[in-house]
């Protein structure tokens, strides 16, 4: 069963209840209820309600922790010690990316399996750092910002051509602001 058949299955289902709901109450509308039925029915209500919300509240602290508990953004006042270190800096409209310790000019080769920290800066407005992995999608991002580094630590697992794009509309020439670098095998790995 495809995915949008059970959803189009729960979808009906709810629609369903919601209906035989409506249905009840229009059946019920002329009778006075009782103070007893009342009672009863606030109680259940009340019921309900923190059900619901202890539900809500699960739902919540779980996904929280499912998806953040690799949280990618470390502390920003500490050194990083990555043996990878990349400067970043974004501008209207061009990415320049730079390895310490490689020569100035040369293009950007990183190593997988060791993290990189990318410090992330801009010369002029807000651009949106974001790294793509070779099968497109996204695997890290970032804002850039001016007069402000920030720092993002990343382990490349796959090898390959990865694109760097801009997330945030910086002007006429944001979309083409584009660039790439190449992830090498894990020395041994
Ligand atoms: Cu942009």
């Amino acid at each position: 069963m495809a995915f949008q058949d059970i959803i189009w299955a729960i979808a009906m289902a709810g629609m369903g209840l919601v209906a035989l709901v409506f249905v009840h109450v229009v059946a019920n509308a002329g009778k006075a209820a009782d103070a007893a039925t009342l009672t009863r029915t606030q109680k259940l209500i009340a019921g309900l309600r923190k059900g619901l919300f202890a539900l809500l509240l699960l739902i919540f602290v779980g996904a929280s922790y499912a998806t953040l508990h690799r949280f990618p953004i470390p502390r920003q006042d500490t050194t990083l010690q990555a043996s990878q270190v990349v400067d970043v800096l974004g501008r209207q409209w061009s990415w320049q990316m730079s390895r310490q310790g490689q020569a100035a000019g040369s293009s950007l080769r990183l190593d997988a399996g060791s993290p990189v920290e990318f410090r992330v800066t801009s010369a002029d407005v807000n651009h949106g750092f974001a790294i793509y992995a070779p099968d497109g999608r996204i695997v890290i991002q970032t804002q850039a910002m001016p007069d402000y580094t920030n720092k993002i630590l990343y382990t490349f697992t796959q090898p390959g051509t990865y694109k760097v794009m801009c997330l945030e509309y910086c002007g006429l020439g944001h979309a083409p602001m584009v660039t790439s670098f190449e992830v090498a095998q894990a020395p041994g790995g």
